[in-house]
């Protein structure tokens, strides 16, 4: 369908609309009309104000130079389309009872948002300050962008949001999010036609697939063709018409066009394409719910062909604003240096005639205010947009009934994330009725080692099956998409409207949501200060095919670089987790699961590698966040030995933190045991990073005390860790024993090889832990050298074994700790703990 609605005013459409006469829809009658006109031109007001008002809030005497802002900040272009969408949504909400939020993609449309938020009335019940009259409207005015007032987004401070836009791309995959599991939902996601450029939203399009009608609510997409970005035209404005609406079609939706510039036309021809977007949405709703058809809709969406900045100046300077690009930010500047902008200012905000929209104590009227939707039907007072407030907790079940068991240290597990798997299938089943769980990843929950997941749901996926397919349905707890920012996104509003979920990805690619997971990050800073934004559930990232283990991909797929971007965020914020085993695992996503707010990045591998402790001791481990494994060190024995018990200082401390580094770590302390039993070697474990800072910078972190208790003031300490080195020294730089810390840890070395050598070209290996730690001891003369040539020659040992065999070799295979196979010297014993 497609609605022109021109007048002679050239618009950025190229080619000529077929003319559907507006009127002949009649959706609105004409005191509806005017009076929807009259909200627009309110909420434009407001937003005009917003971005210029100093006082003088309704202009009651004329403007003077003192009465404007002296920083004009804000961006106008976006926002009267965004408030023109406003008020036909909220027509509809009001005549079909729909249950809506609305999503502002181009988030700095921020004034248009919060000028609607507060015209319906939810902005002064959250902001009581913020009054509707007119000392309401000043304090309204001065907030926007100003020191200790509110961003220029749609902000977390603004109710009724749940995606600031600032950094664009991302709104359709929010909205999808929103309404997976919300069947009475419709997200209204309006879509600026340069967001539309970015490749997260160029792909999110196909969201549709992954939608099931009977479950799952609806995405109403607008997309905001006004033609321009900040300094260029945008791309989808300047194609043609007939391929506009074909790349729509072949995306699967069903484009309704609304086009041109005439208020009043505009308002017939919106008004009529939203009574047929909703008729369509219901319809096929009702076809799927009530009549079981099976095939995928073909959704309605909304092309909005509007000029960018519309019924604001039309030339300033001579050069034209409304309908360029010049429209973007401040169409009118310098107003102290130009005082005809001044006038020209005030003659802009003369134009909606405010003395017709606000009464004398500056409250909007009665006759405007009844067009507003009531309640919670107000989409800044819908309470999915402060998603905590619906928050069910997941139903649990207990993480010890997956315990791996672990009679003594070193048995051989299957692959960590396999037996996570089993807790995390047991956490869909157990929420299936809520609805309220899903688990996100890019083609690779099987390849993460999660495959009990398919024992009881499968992937969503409402596009073509085949006989061959495996674990496809209409609706399942498992959403996979071969894009990283679908799945973070999708997650995101799933979390946002107050659900919980799991993203699981490879370590090394990430990397690509980097940029998604700051604004996530920073969406939560904001928002756990903001009292009435009620806590959601944490984003939980799994990192399974991690940088150690990337047997068939090799370099390209081994980058642990991801955790350096997190530790980044706020403390408050962020975690990271690097369970050494399963049990370890478990509970450790047990917290995740439960906990709110936050980031937890879990890393954790998914081949079979050796188990270290039992359920009890792991949940004892992870809860601590770092210990020392006595088990596994010697200090005690060590001093027995010397006659010296009760000192408790060991003379070196061998510290790890991921799965490959303990079990190097525990290899390497093997090897010391054995060939150096006098040595008093400490074992300190680390699963959570942020212990290593200090109590002032996040709240996990250690005092100097305690650390200084575990890491020794001054002995030194080798650090195997998973991701780079720097981190550990970035971390813990201000410790007393920071100076003999030596981290190994990946140092971008990397190919196709195997397990055991891709530790040793990163020297993060058992015989290089070894080697370091003899150079970093004192006193270590003649049986130091000998034991270090023997390592060395190990190393070349290994180096020609593997390029012999193509596998690594079998004592490094075959290594268990606890057993006599530690590499012996001429005449050493081997070592056998007890
Ligand atoms: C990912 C990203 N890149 C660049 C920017 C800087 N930026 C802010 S607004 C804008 C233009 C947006 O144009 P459009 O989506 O058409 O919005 P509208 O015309 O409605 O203002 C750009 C490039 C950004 N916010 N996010
Ligand atoms: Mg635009």
């Amino acid at each position: 369908m497609s609605a022109s609605a021109k007048s002679a005013m050239p618009t950025n459409a190229d080619t000529p609309l077929p003319a559907v006469a507006a009127t002949s829809t009649a959706a609105l009658s004409p005191a509806l009309l005017a009076n929807m006109d009259a909200y627009w031109r309110a909420a434009n007001y407001l937003s005009v104000g917003q971005i210029y008002l100093f006082d003088n809030p309704l202009l009651r005497r004329p403007l003077a130079i003192g009465d404007v802002k002296r920083m004009l900040l804000g961006h106008w272009g976006t926002t009267p389309g965004q408030n023109f969408i406003y008020v036909h949504l909220n027509r509809i909400i009001k005549q079909y009872e729909l249950d809506m939020i609305y999503i502002c993609g181009p988030g700095h449309g921020g004034p248009a948002v919060v000028a609607n938020t507060y015209l319906e009335g939810t902005y002064s019940e959250v902001y009581p300050h913020i009054s509707q009259d007119i000392a309401g409207l000043q304090k309204l005015f001065l907030q926007f962008s100003f020191p200790v007032g509110i961003p220029s987004h749609a902000s977390p401070e603004c109710p009724g949001s749940i995606h600031e836009g600032g950094e664009l791309g991302y709104s359709l995959s929010h909205a999808f999010g929103a309404v997976f599991d919300n069947p009475d939902l419709i997200v209204a996601c309006v879509i600026g036609d340069g967001e539309a450029e970015t490749g997260p939203l160029a792909t999110a399009w196909h969201s549709n697939k992954f939608l099931d009608p009977a479950t799952d609510g609806a995405v109403l997409p607008i997309l905001h063709l006004n033609g321009y970005k900040i300094a260029n035209p945008a791309l989808l404005a300047r194609i043609s018409h007939e391929e506009l609406e074909q790349l729509f079609r072949g995306y699967g939706w069903t484009p309704i066009f609304v086009e041109g510039d005439d208020p009043a036309l505009m308002h017939e021809a919106m008004a009529a394409a939203l009574d047929k977007a909703i008729a369509q949405i219901k319809s096929d709703q009702q076809d799927a719910r009530l009549h079981g058809k099976r095939t995928r809709p073909r959704w309605p969406m909304i092309v909005l062909r509007s000029p960018k900045g519309w019924t604001g100046p039309k030339f300033v300077d001579g050069k034209q604003i409304e309908g360029s690009f010049r429209a973007h930010q401040v169409p009118i500047k310098d107003l102290r240096a130009h005082p005809e902008h001044l006038a020209l200012l005030e003659t802009w905000l003369k134009s909606y005639r405010a003395e017709e929209l606000f009464d004398a104590d500056g409250k909007l009227r009665a006759e405007l205010a009844a067009l507003a939707p009531l309640g919670q039907r107000r989409m800044g007072a819908n309470l999915h947009a402060n998603g905590g407030a619906l928050l069910v907790d997941l139903q649990m079940p207990d993480f010890r009934d997956y315990a791996v068991d672990v009679p003594k240290p070193g048995v051989r597990g299957i692959g960590d994330t396999r037996v996570l798997g089993k807790f995390l299938r047991d956490v869909t089943s157990l929420n299936e009725s809520q609805r309220n769980f899903r688990m996100f990843g890019p083609d690779e929950t099987l390849s993460n080692g999660l495959e009990a997941m398919f024992e009881v749901t499968q992937r969503q996926w409402d596009a073509k099956t085949l006989p061959n397919d495996e674990f496809l349905a209409a609706t399942g707890r498992v959403m996979e998409m071969l894009s990283e920012h679908q799945c973070e996104g999708w997650l995101e509003g799933y979390l946002l409207t107050g659900r919980h979920g799991v993203f699981n990805c490879y370590e090394a690619f990430v990397h690509i949501v980097d940029s998604m997971f700051n604004q996530h990050a920073k969406w939560l800073d904001v928002a756990r200060k903001i009292p009435w934004r009620r806590p959601i559930a944490s984003l939980n990232y799994l990192l399974a095919s991690h940088v150690w283990r990337q047997d068939h991909n090799g370099f390209t797929h081994q980058d642990p670089g991801f955790i350096d971007v997190v530790v980044n965020k706020k403390a408050q914020v962020v975690r990271v987790y690097l369970p050494p085993d399963a049990n370890c695992l478990l509970s450790v996503m047990d917290h995740c699961l439960r906990s709110r707010n936050y980031v937890n990045v879990v890393i954790a591998g998914k081949h079979p590698a050796p188990q270290w402790l039992s359920m009890a001791a792991a949940a004892v481990h992870c809860a601590a966040g770092i210990g020392i494994w006595h088990w596994a060190g010697n200090e005690k024995q060590g001093h027995a030995a010397a006659g010296n018990a009760a000192d408790s200082e060991p003379d070196l401390v061998m510290a790890c933190c991921g799965d490959v580094p303990t079990l190097e770590t525990l290899a390497a302390v093997s090897i010391l045991r054995a060939h150096m039993p006098e040595l008093k070697v400490r074992v300190v474990n680390v699963v959570d990073m942020m212990k290593l800072q200090p109590p002032t910078e996040h709240p996990h972190g250690l005092t100097d005390t305690a650390f200084d208790e575990i890491f020794t003031k001054d002995k030194p300490v080798i650090f195997a860790f998973h991701g780079y080195p720097r981190l550990i020294h970035q971390l813990a730089y201000s410790r007393s024993n920071h100076n003999n810390i030596h981290v190994h840890g990946y140092k971008e070395e990397g190919t196709i090889t195997t397990p055991f050598d891709m530790t040793v070209l990163n020297e993060l290996d058992r015989f290089h832990l070894v080697l370091n730690a003899i150079d970093r001891l004192p006193n270590m003369a003649e049986k130091g050298e000998a034991l270090k040539r023997m390592l060395e020659e190990k190393l070349l040992e290994h180096k020609r074994y593997i390029v012999k065999f193509g596998e690594d070799m079998p004592e490094i295979r075959s290594w268990k700790w606890g057993e006599s196979n530690a590499p012996a010297a001429d005449g050493g014993a081997p070592f056998v703990p007890a």
